[in-house]
């Protein structure tokens, strides 16, 4: 397809939507106290830069008059320090959905300041279509180019765009020209999503299929504003793998060759889904050495090690519906990204995210977890029950309707003074129905076809940190003696107070854990 958009030329195309070309302040300025607003943005990509920030300043100025004014934020995923950094700070958001990942943001989340609605990404979309979440007033969303013919090149992320452009009563655009240009041709939006009960199949076999048009359609009435920026993408770096990651790769890597050898895939694996995080990037990193190739990837986040993957050849087409680069990673790929749009397809979250598309294709799901309980139910976003870190993103998109659900993390977290494998997790996000594989550095526990104690058993040998073994031991042995039943024994003070100890005394070293497992016994015989 020949690029419409050139890199020097004007971003606006279509004369009658330059006549709406104006500041971000005026812009701002047509969003009321109350509004829901619909944001593009997903992990650090194709975020609303300047109108965010100058909202954020007319809510200070509000609430410096005794004002109150406060709106609702409606995004993909995670955006950026101005979007979520600047709105937070001001203290201008009523409600927050569905994924996050602004530390300013979770500090008033979880201070109770802020209200936030933790949603399945695949669900977002017909929960506003479907009205469940009122409606939407305006949608902001941030765009690489306006053609000629009134449609619009999306940028690094397209999430719900598609959505909120459709949803909204009014939309503002972002032309962000410091966006490739090469962009334009990456993206596949699928416009055929009947609601039910007339919805038909998706019509997407293959990762890299395009089902779609490049393009988002708005309607040029509902336009009121576009504001033109040059402000880039902002991500942090990721941390490099450490002895940790490597060894729960290698374990990953391990498992599927097994899984190849035993005819339950084939040699160039299933498609892969891989979540974020540090430990999700590693694992992408472990593949790139690993035997596999031809690998497809079905997925939410383009991360450097997708890239790498990529650029080596050992993945030849990977379906998503943002990127999430590491700084240098970016500056890499946006010099280059004219060579990644025949193997990068980048869809609504609606898609991305689709457990028809996810069961269909067989993607093996490959998410990172807070912690797991030695039954398999697995805690993706709550630290000690009640501290959101993120959100669960796209994990339960994935994990519950993939061919396989692996979900990774060290043994311990905080120089560690934390277990991730404990008796029973402080929050559930995915049942021990929807979790099939456990990794940490120590080992991997395959829990198919095993019963809720075969499965205790199993974690607490493979994946346990040896300094918390003996405690999580002798609390099963004991679940087992004294349980009311016997199918998932637990002991309910106990396996409740486990996180307690670490609130009372702020942390909980290993070296402490052998006399502990002694205090505990005393506890529990005398009682
Ligand atoms: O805290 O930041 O103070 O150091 O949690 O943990 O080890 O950096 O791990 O970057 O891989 O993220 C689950 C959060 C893991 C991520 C989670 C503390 C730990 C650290 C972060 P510090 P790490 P990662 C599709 C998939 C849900 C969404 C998802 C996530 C911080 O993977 O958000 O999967 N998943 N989406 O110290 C106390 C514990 C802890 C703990 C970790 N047990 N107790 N603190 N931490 N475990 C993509 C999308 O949906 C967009």
């Amino acid at each position: 397809m020949a690029t419409v958009v050139s890199p020097t030329a004007t971003r606006v195309l279509n004369s009658s939507l330059a006549r709406k070309i104006m500041s971000a302040g005026e812009a701002a300025a047509l969003i009321n106290s109350g509004d829901q607003i619909g944001m593009s943005g997903f992990t650090g990509s194709g975020y609303p830069k300047v109108v965010p920030i100058e909202l954020a300043h007319r809510i200070a100025d509000a609430h410096f008059h005794g004002q109150k004014f406060q709106v609702s934020v409606f995004t993909g995923a995670s955006t950026g320090p101005e979007l979520d950094g600047a709105l937070a700070i001001a203290g201008g958001i009523h409600l927050r959905l569905p994924y996050q990942s602004d530390p300013e943001t979770r500090k008033r989340i979880n201070a109770g300041e802020m209200d936030y609605m933790d949603i399945h990404l695949s669900h977002v979309a017909q929960f506003v279509e479907y009205g469940f979440l009122g409606k939407l007033n305006v949608a902001l969303i941030e765009v690489a180019a306006v053609l000629e013919d009134g449609r619009l090149v999306p940028s690094s992320s397209i999430g719900n765009n598609n959505t909120w452009i459709d949803q909204a009563d009014h939309v503002i655009l972002e032309v962000n020209s410091w966006q490739p240009a090469a962009l334009e041709g990456m993206h596949d939006i699928y416009y055929g999503l009947q609601p039910p009960p007339n919805r038909g199949p998706i019509p997407l076999l293959h990762p890299g299929q395009r089902i779609g048009t490049p393009y988002l359609e708005v309607p040029a009435e509902k336009v009121v504003a576009i504001v033109l920026t040059d402000s880039p993408d902002r991500n942090s770096a990721f941390r490099p793998p450490d002895a940790a990651s490597r060894l729960i790769a290698g374990h990953i890597l391990e498992f599927l060759s097994w899984e190849v050898q035993k005819g339950r895939m084939p040699a160039n694996l299933l498609p892969l889904q891989s979540g974020v995080g540090n430990i999700a990037n590693a694992v992408l990193f472990g593949l790139e050495e690993g035997p596999f190739q031809d690998l497809t990837s079905y997925t939410e986040v383009i991360q450097d090690g997708m890239i790498r993957l990529l650029k080596s050849g050992k993945v030849t087409s990977a379906s998503a519906t943002a990127f999430s680069l590491s700084p240098a990673m970016l500056t890499e790929v946006n010099a280059d990204m004219a060579s990644y749009r025949s193997r990068i397809v980048l869809r609504p979250q609606e898609i991305s995210n689709h457990p028809e598309i996810i069961r269909r294709l067989g993607v093996i799901a490959m998410n990172g977890m807070i912690e797991a309980d030695i039954y398999g139910n697995v805690n993706s976003t709550h630290v000690m029950g009640s501290r959101i870190q993120n959100g669960i993103g796209g994990s339960g998109d994935f994990a519950r309707n993939g061919y396989l659900s692996i979900f990774m993390a060290p043994s311990t977290a905080q120089q560690g003074t934390i277990s991730t494998i404990v008796p029973m997790v402080s929050h559930v996000d995915h049942t021990e129905h929807d979790v099939q594989v456990i990794v940490t550095e120590h080992g991997l526990a395959d829990l198919r076809g095993l019963s809720p104690r075969q499965r205790a058993h199993l974690i607490i040998e493979k994946c346990s940190n040896p300094d918390y073994k003996p405690l999580l031991l002798d609390y099963l042995n004991r679940s087992e003696r004294l349980s009311f039943g016997k199918h998932t024994p637990h002991l309910l003070t106990e396996s409740l107070g486990w996180h307690n100890r670490y609130l009372q005394t702020g942390r909980m070293w290993p070296q402490d854990a052998a006399t502990a497992t002694g205090r505990e016994l005393k506890i529990v015989r005398s009682a």
